[in-house]
């Protein structure tokens, strides 16, 4: 344990806040969590799976209402309303606190309070973090045990220091009337009340690692980003490495873990995965841009995945995983999504927990958001970088969304500040990864429109500032878009594996050894640069998602115009400019 003063006192301060029967100290040792499954088994909060087809593995449901983040009750709560900005939801922090603490009040009568010391990154890493989360959820205490690292050597790598983030988690009655996920970047503390569900309760992910992490990093001059980050080898044996940043649920797991091509596989080519959501990100001593994950697992949408889409992430749930919202097959005690085969279970029991036949039923078996919690170490492609503190260098930023037309299927930018322009005006449709509308446009800067825990204007600052701090050894900046539609609502890039092939592209331009054609929006390939050997696609096909349509963007730019008008005085000059040059660059 520790015997760290501030952890402490703040332990003992929640302890008579929650008032729990007893608490846990957890150590991370298998035998503490092997009791802990075994308990939630006995009262029927997770379910052991079928252990000779998926050892170590679990299903959970949480409450039908409890599905999804939830933006619409997360709040930034800093001392000044500016500073939460106009994309975020603010309570004042005195007032937040009393709310929180109202509900939290006598919350945990009856439970157990687990105490859980992580780490963000690598333990000891100079670029990872510390945070406590306090829970009466045994769920969430196993899920963080595969999403981050936890245990006793966090407390020996956090000494007496307090520097450290405070998390508190109450499941209360679920009530989604009374649901918050507050953060107090200022305070370096997250509230948690009334959820149970994955991206609301595990407080190390969004909570910390974006939100809380986004404004240490504009504090402490470097970055945490919605990203993915993944290393291409090429046959000489070379790795470079790109970060991408697109939506929840618009296919980072999916590219973090590609399996390139036939072709490509012959030639040599390999990709190996650092991180599938999440990258932190610093100035090495060289000089260039270095990124680690800071997480320890995947936390994946479930529905879509299989053997040919992403058999890199099935592969990484066939053991130690925790599944959450899917469907169980009760022939075999296994777990069935939507888009995992063609064979739904006859005999099976949906997310909701009710009898359910999929081979006559039309609702779906598994939630559109059902997720599985898997380790990092079981993914086959995981790069032998990910346990190494010091990060990877940065070769290539990717934003990237769900534009059924208008964005390209890959464009570069002219230079750092056009690429900041690219990020800011990044624009998808909705999924289910939140709740409320799905497929509906929106503008969803850099992917962190959830997620940036300070005031957007200020974070665009920031970026054009580490620009600044990199000179030429910036990476380099693009946009993707693999959802293009045809006139039946097909998409047109069979995306997956095959986005090897704009990945190429991107690294030969990161290199200087690909051509380019220059447009009113940046750089885009000439067609028979993409290498189309072994598929099934024209290149006249092809030519028509790298087209861009003048009068689309025109429209675009006057959607952009309009959004920008939200940031005020807080929006950065630079971006002003890019969007004169854009409407210019469209005359
Ligand atoms: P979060 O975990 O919510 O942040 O999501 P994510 O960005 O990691 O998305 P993920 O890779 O889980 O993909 C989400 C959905 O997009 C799945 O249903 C995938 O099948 C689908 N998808 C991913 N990549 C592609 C692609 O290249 N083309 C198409 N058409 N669909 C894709
Ligand atoms: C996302 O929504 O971007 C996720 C899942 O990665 S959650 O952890 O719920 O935020
Ligand atoms: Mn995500």
């Amino acid at each position: 344990m520790t015997n760290n003063k501030s952890v402490l006192n703040w332990v003992e301060e929640m302890k008579t806040l929650v008032g729990p029967d007893k608490i846990l100290w957890i150590d991370g040792s298998e035998a503490q969590l092997e009791a802990l499954r075994a308990e939630a088994c006995s009262t029927g909060e997770i379910i052991k799976l079928n252990q000779e087809k998926l050892p170590g593995c679990y299903l959970h449901r949480t409450a039908v209402n409890d599905v999804a983040r939830v933006e619409d009750r997360t709040f930034i709560c800093s001392r000044k309303e500016e500073d939460a900005g106009p994309t975020n939801h603010w309570k004042d922090p005195q007032e937040a606190y009393k709310m929180l603490y109202d509900i939290a009040r006598g919350s945990y009568k009856g439970r157990t309070m687990y105490v859980i010391p992580y780490s963000m990154g690598p333990v000891g890493s100079p670029l990872a973090k510390i945070g406590v989360e306090l829970t009466d959820s045994i769920y969430v205490v196993l899920n963080m045990a595969i999403m981050t690292r936890v245990g006793q050597k966090v407390w020996d790598t956090l000494g007496d220091s307090t520097d450290w983030v405070k998390g508190l988690h109450c499941k209360c009655d679920i009530d989604a009337e009374k649901r918050y996920i507050c953060h107090f970047p200022e305070d370096n503390a997250i509230i948690s009340v009334n959820s149970g569900y994955g991206g609301n309760v595990l407080l190390g992910k969004k909570c910390f690692a974006l939100r809380i992490a986004s404004y240490l990093g504009k504090t402490e001059g470097w970055m945490a980003e919605h990203m993915l980050i993944l290393g291409i080898e090429n046959p000489k044996g070379e790795i470079k490495y790109v970060a991408a940043a697109f939506p929840s649920a618009c296919g980072k797991t999916n590219l973090a873990m590609l399996i390139p091509p036939e072709g490509y596989r012959k030639k040599g080519y390999k990709v190996w995965t650092v991180g599938d959501d999440i990258a932190w990100m610093r100035q090495g001593p060289d000089g260039r841009l270095y990124a680690i994950n800071p997480e320890n697992g995947f936390f994946g949408v479930a529905p879509g995945t299989n053997a040919k889409s992403n058999p890199n992430a099935l592969a990484s749930t066939k053991s130690g995983t925790i599944f959450t919202n899917v469907a169980q097959n009760l022939d075999d005690n296994t777990v069935w999504w939507e888009g995992l085969d063609k064979n739904p279970p006859k005999h099976a029991v949906n997310w909701k927990g009710e009898p359910w036949d999929g081979t006559t039923s039309d609702q779906k078996g598994a939630h559109p958001n059902s997720r599985f919690t898997a380790p990092a170490k079981n993914c086959p492609c995981v790069s032998p970088e990910f346990d190494k503190g010091t990060g990877v260098p940065i070769s290539a930023i990717i934003f990237g969304g769900r534009r059924a037309q208008t964005t390209p299927l890959v464009y570069q930018s002219r230079d750092w500040n056009n690429g900041v322009f690219v990020g800011s005006i990044m624009a998808s449709e909705t999924t289910a990864a939140a709740t409320g509308a799905v497929g509906v446009v929106r503008r969803d800067p850099m992917a962190m429109l959830p997620f940036c825990g300070y005031h957007m204007g200020d974070y665009f600052k920031h970026w054009i500032e580490m620009g600044k701090k990199l000179g030429d050894k910036a990476p380099k900046i693009f946009n993707v878009n693999w959802f293009r539609l045809d006139a039946e609502g097909h998409f047109i890039w069979p995306g997956f594996g095959d986005n090897l092939r704009v990945l190429e592209w991107i690294v030969n331009r990161c290199e200087g050894k690909a051509d380019a054609v220059e447009t009113p929006i940046g750089f885009v390939p000439k067609a028979e640069d993409i290498n189309l050997e072994g598929l099934d696609f024209s290149i006249d096909t092809l030519k028509s998602i790298l087209e861009i349509k003048n009068e689309q963007w025109t429209k675009e730019a006057e959607g952009i115009e309009e959004f920008y008008k939200k940031f005020g005085t807080k929006l950065p000059k630079e971006l002003h400019d890019q969007l004169d040059t854009l409407k210019n660059n469209l005359k």
